[in-house]
């Protein structure tokens, strides 16, 4: 398909205004199902190729391992074209505007039995405050909720900004003492839905507490095109363009190489 004809100006694709409304209001929406039944296969099989015991685990000793994976896009041909999947960046684009980029995308496999949280954070505190808001779209693979490590997080938290976060080893958290989680909610979703938020918004994910219940997620990361390094200036053009001037790339591709091994540091 040309770029062209990848045009995502369907109204049938779009956020509603309430919707619009809410997530602005609340910062995370569930979108329901995106891909189709065929699709959600195809992303479960290059998944489980990459996302593996072997491969790459976040957790801790006492509390258990479990498996994760950043960028699988470099990976899987297969998951870098769902990355700039149509029905996807047509509502990325109601909220980023005609002109976006690819973040970063991580597959997290909460497994059965591995009670390792990942703490209350904003995922624009993992950037150690340096660039601006950005959209995080979380596909359950599997149904999710507070039992088996789904998503809690605290509706409108958002709009204060960024939170002062400290490093607990690989983890940016934001300290117990700074965070009143009263009116935390959890983020259920039933397999094959997309689940939006803010990077802004605090959220965390308990351990996975059931015996045979795996919880899969694929996070798929976007921004604006004229991301930037606060602190520096950079225009992040190592981040692949998705979207520019409202037509879909025909393939994830930007200006400079993008170094997994320097980001990480
Ligand atoms: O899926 C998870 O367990 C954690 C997800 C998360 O916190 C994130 O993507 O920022």
């Amino acid at each position: 398909m040309s770029g062209a004809e990848k045009t995502i100006g369907d109204p049938e694709m779009a956020l509603s205004e309430a919707q619009l409304e809410s997530f602005s209001h609340q910062g995370f929406i569930s979108l329901g199902r995106i891909f189709d039944d065929a699709q959600l296969r195809t992303i479960s099989t290059e998944y489980d190729l990459l996302v593996t015991d072997e491969a790459q685990v976040l957790g801790n000793d006492e509390e258990g391992f479990f498996p994760y994976r950043a960028m699988l896009n470099f990976r899987s041909p297969a998951l870098a074209a769902f990355i700039l999947h149509p029905h996807l960046l047509a509502i990325a684009q109601q909220i980023l505007g005609d002109d976006i980029r690819f973040w970063w995308d991580q597959g997290i496999n909460k497994k059965p039995g591995s009670g390792s949280p990942i703490a209350w954070h904003q995922d624009n505190g993992y950037q150690r405050g340096r660039t601006q808001e950005f959209l995080t779209c979380w596909l359950a693979l599997d149904a999710s909720d507070t039992e088996n490590g789904g998503l809690n997080v605290i509706p409108g938290s958002h709009q204060a900004g960024l939170r002062p976060h400290t490093w607990e080893g690989v983890h940016a958290v934001i300290p117990g003492d700074q965070l009143d989680t009263a009116d935390s909610v959890g983020l259920d979703a039933r397999a094959g839905e997309v689940l939006i938020f803010s990077s802004l918004l605090v959220h965390q994910t308990l351990g996975n507490l059931t015996a045979d219940r795996q919880r899969r997620a694929w996070v798929i990361q976007y921004c604006r095109g004229d991301q930037h390094n606060e602190v520096t200036g950079e225009i992040y053009d190592n981040r692949a363009w998705a979207v520019k001037g409202g037509v879909v790339a025909d393939s994830l591709e930007s200006e400079r190489p993008f170094d997994l091994v320097r980001e990480r540091a």
